[in-house]
């Protein structure tokens, strides 16, 4: 039997677009108590009107920047009572930038990548996983790629965030064994959202070209699959999900027309 989720309790980072969202809104509509974070409390905060009209038991939104440690540490601290107990924990937040040969590349964005993608990710789990030992129940959905299966040309340090969470994931799994907390690597390629646009700094038209001639994934087919994740019986842990659309087997082949 499904796992229910209404009125748990669900940290969503990076939960202002994208796969974020679309989760936020997954979890809402089986009627989670959504705690939604992101860099800008402005664009965090349609997510929380959607998420209410969505059926969520209850949402809060607040501004994080899962790159500065002790902010992740008193931003999980404070969150209002009813939020305290977090069940679901699902570490989206994440980013590449550029896509140059390693040692042409700006320092810079490996900076930018691995403060987000392998130390945020360390930080909030490590601010949320004690709670959940100490309630004895707990999932961490932690969002990896396809880029952490396969490196790509350009994506050295991004493909390496990537199987760093696979790794941390795996060993997250192991640590954690016995203690009723369930560790799901989620592991998406290609999807469309402002994921290519990011990585180019803006440059939509050399981001369209990303997914053009093919059918890349849409956020909800992210979302639904975290939710089908996290909705298994208790006993059932989903250690990893490598998922693609039908146009894509691997970072690399892809079934591009024209
Ligand atoms: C996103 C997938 O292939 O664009 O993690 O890097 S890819």
């Amino acid at each position: 039997m499904a796992y229910s989720i209404a009125g748990k309790v669900a940290l969503i980072t990076g939960a202002s677009a994208g796969i974020g969202r679309a989760t936020a809104l997954a979890l809402a509509a089986d009627g989670a108590a959504l705690a939604l974070c992101a860099r800008s409390m402005d664009r965090v905060q349609p997510v929380v009107e959607e998420a209410r009209a969505a059926g969520a038991a209850a949402v809060h939104g607040f501004a994080l920047d899962v790159t500065k440690r002790r902010d992740v540490e008193s931003a999980v601290v404070s969150l209002p009572a009813d939020f305290q107990q977090i069940e679901i924990l699902v570490n989206n937040a994440g980013l590449a930038r550029g896509l140059e040969k390693l040692w042409l590349d700006d320092p810079e964005n490996w900076e930018e990548m691995i403060d987000t993608n392998t130390k945020g990710l360390l930080y909030v789990t490590r601010a949320v996983v004690p709670g959940m030992v100490e309630r004895g129940v707990g999932h961490v959905v932690n969002l990896g790629s396809t880029a952490g299966w396969l490196a790509y040309a350009g994506g050295s340090v991004y493909c390496g965030t990537k199987a760093a969470e696979r790794s941390i994931s795996e060993g997250l799994r192991i640590d954690l064994l016995g203690t009723g907390v369930r560790v799901t690597s989620m592991d998406p390629g290609m999807v469309e959202t402002d994921f290519s646009k990011v990585r180019f700094g803006g440059d939509t038209e050399r981001a369209a070209k990303v997914y053009a001639g093919l059918q890349p994934l849409t956020p909800d087919d992210v979302a639904d699959a975290i939710r089908w994740a996290v909705t298994r019986p208790q006993h059932v842990n989903v250690s990893s999900l490598l998922l693609t659309s039908i146009d894509q087997a691997n970072s690399v082949t892809l079934n591009r027309k024209a």
